[in-house]
């Protein structure tokens, strides 16, 4: 498929390392795929579901120990600590390479290496980039073939250029011990192996379009954020675009795929989805910041997700898409998950395998899909997607949003005075964890734009990347930079905020304030909403008060929080985070 030297001489390489019995390039094509579904049909490692209900659909079981992202297990190698930084697990580049390689030694014996040329972006696009990651694993062609842009169409935008990512991967033999995702950004390098699980395998998403993308974008004057895009379309027919960057499992792709309010349809106001998790933004020649979203599927969160909660990624799971650890419901082949619907299946295959009576089971408080199980779907399947999903340029961002799950603290949503204050804001981030990653969940953490797990480099020049950004913009068409918090609880630890769709009410006022139209009251941590639209709503006035309100004493503790998080930085820290600290600070005892 290619006379690419660099190309051939790096496959030649880890085949001798890997010693797989057979090599095989994917193409893209259609045909090649199907064959690859009946093979994973064949072996097990695919399910075949109801190809009437759900035409070109599969399901996938991963090992039980294999079921997330493991943030521990997952190294940034720079030459040197510090540029690793202090959120991120290092090891010097030398000794993590002998490590890996002594593991992938024969590690595809009697299997096949798929080679699989991919774009991230569309192919050609300025913003771009390529990867070829090779596997031993067809579900995670299957997955990258829709996750991102594959075949030959990419082998040839590359033509004899060594300017590629080259990613490794290999299930082994799945041992959790011995599971390493590792990035080397300094030779645009992935290594992955043990494990067969989304994040930690689908090396174009967060190994790639997120951890060494965010390198590259320090070095070259680009960014690369875990962010969503969407487009909001008022009566009028015009469209702005909104990127908001909340952790994983917080609502990225829920936000991207809102349905608005009945009241706010009837006007004629609709949203359409660009991306639900990863942006990669660059300053265009008119001083504006452009958004491409690198991604060509979504690898969305199944559980809560319902024809109620969000109806477009419900819809675009209908065909041709890939289930991992939901339940499968025996009566008709199709897939289940808790908050599909409020009927758990009675002859159910749980997650791990086990036939279940799904209402009994369910009733002793066990889950038949995984908490992180997830569906994999085309983009092109999105009943909202938008037109300038495929725009080689971009679109124009408008306003940047960034949030978490505070169950306490953070108001439902406030506005950076500017830019630097902004970027303090997106520093000073903070979430609850949730199940997309292994580990406790539930549990609050500093989570900085929600990259804490993906930046490539040292997070304090992470946030210099950042404010310097800022300085190359045209001041005037600059981003405006907003917090939001769907999450916040009551005292019975219920939410307070109907969330969803209802979300879409402060996406308004996100816009109106970019357009100098609402107003806002002055705070402590910024401005804040005078009156959020409440039409047809069913809430207290004194919820919506709380929701807009902020508690002194509490934002204090966050600051002391905040300031012990930034010690680990150093002198390394950007002096303008500090300096906002300290404003805050003075702020909230005035
Ligand atoms: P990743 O794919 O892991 O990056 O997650 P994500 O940020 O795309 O999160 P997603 O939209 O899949 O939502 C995760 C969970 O949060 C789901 O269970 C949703 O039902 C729930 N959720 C999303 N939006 C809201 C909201 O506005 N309010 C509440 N209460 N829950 C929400
Ligand atoms: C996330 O965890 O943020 C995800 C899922 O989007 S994964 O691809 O596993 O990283
Ligand atoms: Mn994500």
């Amino acid at each position: 498929m290619t006379n690419n030297t660099a190309v051939k001489t790096w496959i030649d390489e880890m085949a001798a390392m890997c010693q797989p019995e057979k090599i095989v390039w994917i193409d893209g094509s259609e045909e090649q795929l199907e064959a690859l579904r009946a093979e994973a049909v064949s072996t097990g490692e695919m399910i075949k579901l109801n190809q009437e209900k759900l035409p070109g659909c599969y399901y996938h079981r991963t090992a039980v120990n294999d079921v997330a992202r493991v943030e521990d297990r997952t190294f940034i190698c720079t030459p040197t600590k510090e540029e690793a930084g202090p959120t991120n697990n290092w090891m010097a580049p030398d000794e993590m390479y002998a490590k890996l390689k002594a593991l992938y030694k024969g590690s595809m014996n009697g299997r096949t290496m798929y080679v699989i040329p991919y774009s991230m972006g569309p192919v050609g696009s300025p913003f771009s980039k390529i990867g070829i990651e090779l596997t031993d694993s067809i579900y995670v062609v299957l997955n990258m073939a829709i996750m991102t842009r594959v075949g030959q169409a990419v082998m040839d935008q590359l033509a004899d250029s060594p300017d590629f990512v080259k990613c490794l991967h290999s299930k082994k033999d799945v041992n959790p011990e011995e599971r390493y995702i590792v990035q080397f950004p300094q030779d645009s390098t992935i290594w992955s192996i043990n494990s067969g699980y989304g994040g930690n395998v689908l090396l174009g998403k967060k190994c790639f379009a997120l951890r060494i993308a965010s390198y590259l974008g320090m070095k070259e004057g680009w960014m690369a954020e875990h962010m969503l895009i969407l487009g909001l379309e008022n009566p009028q027919g015009e469209v702005k675009y909104i990127c908001a960057a909340f952790p994983s499992a917080c609502g990225k792709t829920n936000l991207a795929m809102l349905i608005p309010p009945k009241y706010l349809r009837d006007k004629g106001y609709k949203v359409w989805t660009v991306g639900d998790d990863i942006s990669w933004l660059r300053i265009g020649p008119d001083g504006r910041l452009y958004a491409i979203n690198p991604e060509a599927g979504f690898f969305g969160v199944a559980p809560g997700t319902s024809e109620k909660t969000n109806f477009n990624a419900l819809a675009a799971t209908k065909k041709n898409t890939i289930f991992t650890n939901v339940a499968i419901n025996n009566a008709d082949n199709t897939v289940w998950w808790e908050g599909l619907d409020k009927n758990p299946p009675e002859d159910a295959t749980e997650w791990k395998g086990a036939r279940v009576n799904g209402k009994e089971y369910t009733a002793e408080g066990n889950k038949l899909a995984h908490p992180n199980s997830r569906f994999t779907a085309p983009a092109i399947n999105c009943p909202c997607i938008s037109k300038e999903f495929e725009n080689p340029a971009g679109v124009p961002v408008t306003a940047i949003v960034f949030g978490g799950r505070r169950a306490k603290v953070a108001p439902l949503v406030y506005q950076a005075r500017d830019w630097q204050h902004g970027v303090f804001i997106g520093a000073t981030m903070a979430s609850e964890t949730t199940a997309a990653a292994a580990g406790a969940v539930g549990v609050v953490r500093r989570d900085p734009m929600a990259m804490k797990p993906f930046a490539g480099y040292n997070m304090a020049d992470y946030f210099g990347h950042w404010l310097e950004m800022g300085k190359k913009m045209d001041p005037e068409k600059a981003p405006k930079i907003f917090h939001v918090n769907w999450f916040r609880q009551d005292e019975n630890g219920d939410f307070m905020w109907p969330g969803f769709g209802d979300n879409m009410r402060v996406l308004l006022w996100i816009l109106d304030r970019c357009a100098g139209k609402a107003d806002a009251v002055e705070s402590p941590i910024g401005y804040l909403p005078k009156e959020i639209d409440t039409t047809d709503l069913d809430i207290d006035d004194g919820v919506m008060k709380e929701l807009l309100s902020i508690d002194n004493d509490l934002w204090l503790e966050d600051v002391a929080n905040a300031r012990e998080y930034f010690a680990q930085f150093g002198n390394r820290l950007p002096k303008e985070i500090m300096d906002e600290l300290n404003k805050l600070e003075a702020n909230l005892k005035k």
